[in-house]
């Protein structure tokens, strides 16, 4: 029961004055009541009628009036801004930030010069399509349509609130820090957001509507070239590898890898300046006279195979010369006791060695060279090269330790056996075994029945031993295994599968592949689309029993990419052969993805923006400057000062910070940006698959004519 000498409230008396008042306002209210009740009716709608006026004049004149004030504190704040505005200011360097004391006037010192202020990206007008990522349930996915661009000299993947957020977040991926907007001033809208960011630099006139065109993907594919190039002529020109974003080189072999790599995807994406200069450097600076121990597979796909593959497509014997040259060097590596080559060749003092810690070589390694030797052979006539690889072959065809066709991972060159038996993957140290055997049954012409045999049995056991499905979307995976055990992990590696699969099925091979290879093909593009980057990871492990409604799962050891090419090459060939165009939209998204989470857009530079003027005007920051004094109405933005470059990542599951690795490996010029392209070119005879057969690094090789 409620006690009445407790008191569980606050009260609150009000004074005597305020009380009077209170009264007296409400005995004020009720005369005037009094008083308009006592006019005659006339009186009234004489007083109505004048307050209706009056209303309706404030209405009109409100828009003048506002603008009116609006001028004068524009003239008054212009003004401050015109005194700092030809200051000569220079960007601070990337990574410092602008000291920022609100208040504090800052001496404007006189600067007649105009400024050198960059000229801000302009923002794409792109439509934007349904939301397709988000919680990573099964995506199907249907045909996108393009999207539409405005111009195609911009990077087609950066729409206003993607550029929005970016000035918004607190810290981005890039290591930049960004500066929340300060101004009070309601948001443009996209669209003046946008005529902003084209005309507020140069305070050129608002722009006239364009028209929109259809996104030209291939032209999309070489400009992220152009884009990847510019990064590494400026950091790393000659060297093996760029290093985007601490703006250097890494070397491997010390062989200009990237630039020889990328040599014949200049000449098919006809960037022909780039060719030309990288071609002046493979003359004037390129010597395989060194002291360095390369790795023979490694420096065969893409050496050996991007010079003989630039030497057809250009028929210039620079590219020959320079072949041959390599390819000798190489020799030593299979002076072994079992013929199986070792997997290290010093190429300046002609030694070879395995890698230290064994004398077992990678199957994949020394199954995949043959391409290359056998072509070089044939340009050459001479026939040392072709009869190494061929012996290794001839070997591995008669090797005990396989099972139905499958291949263990490893190989010793003293005994020429498979060691580590009973682990078997079309992934890592294993996969372009099944790929060779394939594609030099086709450069030959379809004249040697033994690597047909060995292609057709492995991919029986393929069927019967690897094959499984995920739940609860029932997506075929081709897992590995282990001593008798499914384990349902899948390589990013295995995603060559669906289009060797496709080639197989294109020459004659049964249509089941062909069947199987539609249904990896959509595997893959999941471990793509149900990352919340849209980037694949390196390994997928599938759920083959319900688990939580997914179907796909990433080990933290395992989520990085980079950059690497297998789906976008797969797509290619199930685009070739079947025209149908969802394969070009997947890998339509792919580009997209590498360029919204991979691409080094530039340095993030902070400059001042003034938000009320339009257009905006920006001024650059100096170090140590402190910011303007109107700090309502100026806020900071960073803006990309392009720079070039891609870069690997670390986590394809963090859109927010998907961790750069600083590193383009030489595939993502040699073989991803090539197959994007081809995947886009209209021209089915642009390196026909009935004259040409691409090495496992992308590096197109012809088919020898059936007379040779
Ligand atoms: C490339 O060097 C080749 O495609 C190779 O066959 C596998 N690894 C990389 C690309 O992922």
């Amino acid at each position: 029961m409620y006690s009445p000498l407790r008191k569980d409230f606050v009260s609150l008396t009000l004074g005597e004055q305020h009380s009077h008042s209170y009264t007296n306002g409400k005995h004020r209210r009720q005369s005037c009541w009094r008083k308009w009740k006592q006019l005659s009716r006339l009186q009234r709608s004489l007083i109505l009628f004048l307050l209706a006026f009056l209303v309706i004049c404030g209405i009109f004149s409100y828009p003048t009036l506002s603008e009116q004030w609006r001028a004068l504190s524009d003239r008054s704040m212009g003004e401050d801004w015109d005194e700092t505005e030809n200051q000569g200011l220079q960007p601070i360097p990337p990574g410092l930030l602008p000291k920022v004391v609100p208040g504090v006037v800052q001496e404007e010192p006189p600067e007649p010069q105009r400024p050198n202020i960059p000229v801000l990206p302009k923002p794409q007008a792109l439509k934007k399509p349904p939301s397709k990522r988000g919680p990573p349930a099964m995506q199907k996915r249907g045909n996108v349509s393009d999207w539409q661009v405005k111009d195609q000299e911009e990077p087609p993947f950066r729409r206003d609130e993607e550029q929005e957020k970016e000035t918004k977040t607190v810290i981005s991926w890039r290591g930049a820090m960004i500066e929340a907007e300060q101004g009070t001033e309601p948001q443009p809208s996209a669209h003046a957001k946008e005529a902003a960011g084209q005309a507020e630099v140069e305070g050129a006139a608002p722009l006239q509507p364009v028209s929109v065109k259809p996104v030209d993907r291939a032209e999309a594919v070489r400009e992220a070239f152009r884009h990847a190039w510019k990064g590494y002529k400026e950091f790393a020109w000659g060297h093996d590898e760029l290093k985007p974003i601490s703006k250097t080189h890494g070397e491997w072999f010390g062989l200009g890898l990237t630039l020889i790599d990328a040599l014949d995807t200049m000449w098919i994406l006809d960037l022909k300046e780039e060719f030309e200069e990288s071609k002046e450097w493979v003359e004037k600076e390129l010597s395989f006279s060194k002291n360095v121990d390369v790795n023979l597979f490694e420096s065969t796909i893409r050496i050996l195979g991007g010079l003989l593959s630039t030497y057809h497509l250009t028929g210039d014997t620079l590219f020959l010369e320079k072949a041959k040259d390599i390819g000798s060097r190489l020799m030593p590596a299979f002076n072994t006791p079992s013929k199986i080559p070792f997997s290290d060749v010093n190429i300046g003092k002609g030694t070879a060695h395995p890698p230290r810690w064994t004398t077992d070589s990678t199957v994949a390694e020394v199954t995949s060279i043959q391409l290359e030797f056998r072509e070089l052979s044939r340009l050459t006539q001479e026939p040392q090269y072709q009869k190494a690889v061929d012996e290794i072959m001839r070997q591995v065809h008669r090797l005990d330790g396989k099972h139905d066709g499958l291949v263990p991972m490893f190989i010793n060159t003293n005994s020429g056996k498979f060691t580590h038996r009973g682990v078997f993957t079309l992934g890592a140290r294993a996969d372009s075994y099944y790929e060779y055997l394939l594609k030099q049954w086709l450069q030959g012409g379809k004249q040697e029945p033994e690597l047909l045999e060995d292609y057709l049995q492995a991919v029986e056991g393929v069927k019967k031993n690897l094959l499984k499905q995920t739940s609860p979307s029932k997506l075929l995976f081709v897992g590995e295994l282990s001593h008798g055990r499914l384990n349902p992990k899948m390589d990013h590696l295995v995603c060559f599968l669906p289009g060797t699969l496709a080639l197989g099925a294109r020459n004659g091979l049964p249509a089941d592949h062909m069947e199987l290879a539609v249904q990896l093909m959509e595997t893959c593009h999941q471990m793509y689309v149900q990352m919340e980057t849209g980037l694949s990871p390196e390994i997928a492990h599938f759920n083959v029993q319900n688990h939580n409604g997914r179907d796909v799962d990433v080990k933290p050891a395992d989520r990085h990419n980079l950059l690497r090419p297998e789906t976008v090459e797969s797509l290619f060939y199930m685009y070739r052969f079947t025209q149908d165009s969802k394969y070009r939209d997947w890998g339509w998204e792919i580009l997209q993805s590498f360029n919204k989470y991979t691409r080094l857009s530039g340095d993030l530079l902070p400059f001042q923006a003034n938000t009320q003027s339009f257009p905006r005007t920006l001024k650059p920051m100096s170090s140590g400057q402190e910011r303007l004094p109107n700090a309502v109405n100026v806020k900071v933005v960073l803006l990309n000062v392009p720079s070039g470059g891609y870069t690997s990542i670390g986590n394809v599951r963090d859109p927010v910070n998907p961790g750069p690795r600083d590193k383009m490996e030489s595939f993502f010029l040699g073989e991803t940006l090539k197959y994007l392209f081809l995947l886009f070119s209209d021209d089915p005879e642009l390196i026909s698959l009935d004259k040409y057969v691409f090495n496992t690094e992308a590096h197109p090789l012809p088919i020898w004519p059936s007379a040779s």
